[in-house]
């Protein structure tokens, strides 16, 4: 059987770690590197791929890229992600299969990145015309919009992804793009008022300080570069009301107080200087004694009741933070609805789904707070619909058809996703449960209720954890718990989680908002109308987190999953660099060896005998161009006369299993060289005709 050897080529390592001979960690890695050292930056494990951070442009995205990658099979050029998108879409096209790309890797790995190349290889390939390019233009450019705003500068990446994003493209039943809709998943919004040392905030405050100075933000839309903005829908005026918000912002964190002591011997909080109050009010059109009353007061309803007390400095600090942080990330979600808005299908007909998800890549910080907690969460559920759907799938569906099989070890962490999310003893559920609880409610009575009841899960620590593997670990400092998360162990400090899980704004400033003379102010702060007063409290961050991400999960596993698994080859954001530890470190958590194992177990394709027959039927005298028996019976007919060795495939129960990329390959190709063969003939007929 003649193949082409692109996947096997000696000098530049194995293009599919499941054609690696012998296979070991060490030989997985060290085919790694040689791949790396010579650019070649992807790498298969059957249909999964592997990608290597380059932390450098190289020249294999150009369109001459895209047209080689262009409607040919999965395993003849070598690995690259042009190849997967072109398998996804032509999958969703040809045989109607909505599909998902699933991009996963700790932060810094290439997620992002690799999302964009995925999106602009579809564009490229997708349906011409003005329409159908205005939607792709409005699609790709939805990107710098929510990277401008959702962005920033951290410890691990110069562009790191503070939000969750999953992007659904819509397609019409020729293939040609529709539209999309974005789905966010929570901002980390405490960046607004605070950043990490040697972090930065939002890329957005940058963009906007580099051209305007101080004083002037009249006409701020002039030093941005809006462009994105404008192709994705956004008015002229819209934009300005955005930028106003921004600088709002701005001008939010520069507001000081001080204290004052009033006779009672109570300490009231005084705005220091005013100058910064009066500009913001006058960005966002709102009557300065309503703000400064705002900063000064906080008014509790209870039933028929209203009862204001005084806020002191550091209540009036809190205050204000809570309204930079719910104005930024209010107005985060409004720019989705509004890029969902413009980029939304017109037609209504049914239509082919990609769902492509980028979210925040695992994090272990120095210091780690709520946010990284629910990061890491949301990597824990994408490591867990890995692990159903690759591992747990494939050695599933083996016992289905009754094809033998020897069964692969690998670390379910299952376990782990309950310790965060069961509804009774979950640590969401319990933060909840404390929040909600009446009396004095603090991280530590929280820290406590973990204690009693997660401590003897042997993926919690803390100081007083009772399982027996940690009793003696005094070493972890008292106000904090640490899980071992399935990519490494992370310890949270507790301080802030009530308090970010609670994410409450005093009514005072929502109606503060709300009488704004400012449109869209007015718009994100709707529970500010005094005629609509809600007492009922709104869900808990972790809550409304956990919910979407269920959700999420439930959208995915609909969906034809396509895999990439984003590597970091080291951690001083250089090119060149491949540090050995840390990609061991990686291959080991996100299980790319069991992937590899279970790959190489078992088969690496896999079909109904019916679309099956259907394709390949033509290879074979007694097979076309009518085959008149079962299925099943004209797939032997056509493996038998091919003369593929019997151990490259098994009959299951319902479709054949096929060893070896090869073998698929090969099919391939004669059915290619058929096709050829049969235009040949029919062109010559034709001009026989004439
Ligand atoms: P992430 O999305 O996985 O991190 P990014 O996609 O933002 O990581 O990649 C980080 C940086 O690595 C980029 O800004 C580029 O400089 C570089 N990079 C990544 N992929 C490529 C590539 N294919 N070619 C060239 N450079 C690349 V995070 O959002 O922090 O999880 O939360
Ligand atoms: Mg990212």
């Amino acid at each position: 059987m003649e193949v082409k050897t692109s996947l096997l080529d000696n000098m530049i390592g194995v293009g599919d770690m499941v054609l690696l001979e012998p296979l070991s960690e060490d030989s997985f890695l060290e085919n790694l590197k040689k791949r790396f050292d010579h650019n070649e930056i992807y790498t298969y494990i059957g249909s999964v791929v592997i990608s290597m951070n380059p932390y450098r442009s190289l020249p294999i995205f150009t369109p001459e890229k895209v047209e080689e990658y262009r409607n040919r099979n999965f395993y003849e050029l070598s690995p690259h992600i042009y190849a997967l998108a072109d398998e996804a879409y032509r999958s969703l096209r040809d045989q109607d299969k909505d599909q998902c790309i699933l991009i996963t890797g700790e932060s810094g790995a290439g997620k992002t990145e690799a999302s964009k190349l995925v999106m602009s290889y579809v564009a490229a390939v997708c349906g011409k015309g003005q329409e159908v390019n205005k939607v792709k233009e409005q699609l790709l450019q939805s990107n710098p919009v929510l990277e401008a705003f959702g962005n920033a500068k951290t410890v691990r990446n110069d562009n790191s992804s503070r939000f969750g994003k999953y992007m659904d493209i819509e397609f019409d039943f020729k293939g040609d793009p529709l539209g999309g809709v974005i789905s966010n998943y929570l901002l980390e919004k405490s960046r607004v008022v605070k950043q990490p040392r040697g972090e930065r905030n939002f890329h957005v405050f940058y963009q906007l300080l580099s051209g305007a100075s101080d004083d002037t933000l009249s006409n701020i839309s002039v030093f941005l570069d809006c462009n994105a903005m404008q192709i994705v829908g956004f008015m002229e005026d819209e934009v300005q009301s955005v930028l106003e918000l921004v600088a709002a912002v701005l001008k939010l964190g520069n507001i000081e107080f001080k204290p004052e002591s009033r006779c009672n011997g109570t300490d009231e909080s005084r705005i220091k200087d005013k100058n910064d109050l009066k500009e913001m009010c006058e960005l966002l059109g709102i009557e300065q004694s309503v703000l400064e009353r705002a900063f000064s007061y906080r008014t509790v309803e209870a039933k028929m009741e209203k009862v204001s007390t005084t806020l002191n400095v550091a209540q009036a600090y809190y205050a204000r933070d809570a309204l930079a942080k719910n104005l930024y990330s209010r107005l985060f979600s409004w720019l989705v609805t509004r890029i969902n808005e413009s980029i939304k299908a017109q037609a209504k007909t049914r239509h082919k789904v990609m769902g492509v998800l980028d979210i925040y890549g695992f994090e272990i910080f120095e210091d780690n707070s709520f946010e990284q907690f629910i990061i890491n969460y949301c990597n824990e559920k994408l490591q867990q619909i890995f692990i159903e759907l690759t591992l747990h799938e494939e050695q599933e569906e083996y016992i289905r058809e009754g094809i033998e099989w020897t069964n692969i070890e690998y670390f379910n962490n299952a376990i782990i996703c309950d310790l965060i999310e069961n509804n009774q003893n979950g640590i969401l559920a319990m933060l909840d449960e404390e929040c909600l609880r009446p009396g004095t409610v603090t991280d530590e009575t929280f820290l406590d209720k973990l204690n009693t009841i997660c401590a003897e899960h042997q993926h919690f620590e803390s100081r007083l954890s009772k399982n027996s593997k940690f009793l003696n670990d005094h070493s972890l400092p008292h106000n904090c718990f640490r899980i071992q998360h399935y990519a490494g162990k992370v310890l949270y400090r507790v301080e802030g989680f009530v308090d970010k899980n609670n994410d409450l704004l005093y009514r005072d400033l929502s109606q503060a908002m709300y009488k704004a003379n400012h449109s869209l102010i007015k718009q994100l702060f709707p529970e500010g109308n005094p005629s609509k007063v809600n007492l009922k409290r709104p869900p808990t961050a972790g809550f409304q987190f956990k919910a979407s991400v269920g959700t999420l999960m439930k959208n995915l596993q609909t969906k034809n999953p396509n895999y990439i698994r984003c590597i970091k080859p080291n951690d001083k954001k250089a090119s060149h660099i491949f540090t050995e530890s840390l990609v061991r470190h990686q291959v080991r958590y996100l299980g790319l060896m069991e992937n590899v194992r279970v790959r190489r177990a078992g088969y690496a394709f896999r079909q109904a005998y019916e679309p099956c027959l259907e394709r390949y039927k033509m290879l074979c005298k007694r097979t076309w161009p009518h085959w008149r028996g079962p299925e099943r019976e004209g797939v032997e007919v056509l493996m038998t006369d091919l003369q593929v060795p019997a151990d490259e495939f098994s009959y299951g129960r319902s479709k054949i299993f096929i060893r070896n990329p090869r073998t698929l390959f090969f099919l391939e190709e004669r059915r290619r060289q058929c096709l050829h063969d049969l235009a040949s003939l029919i062109q010559k007929i034709y001009r026989g005709w004439k």
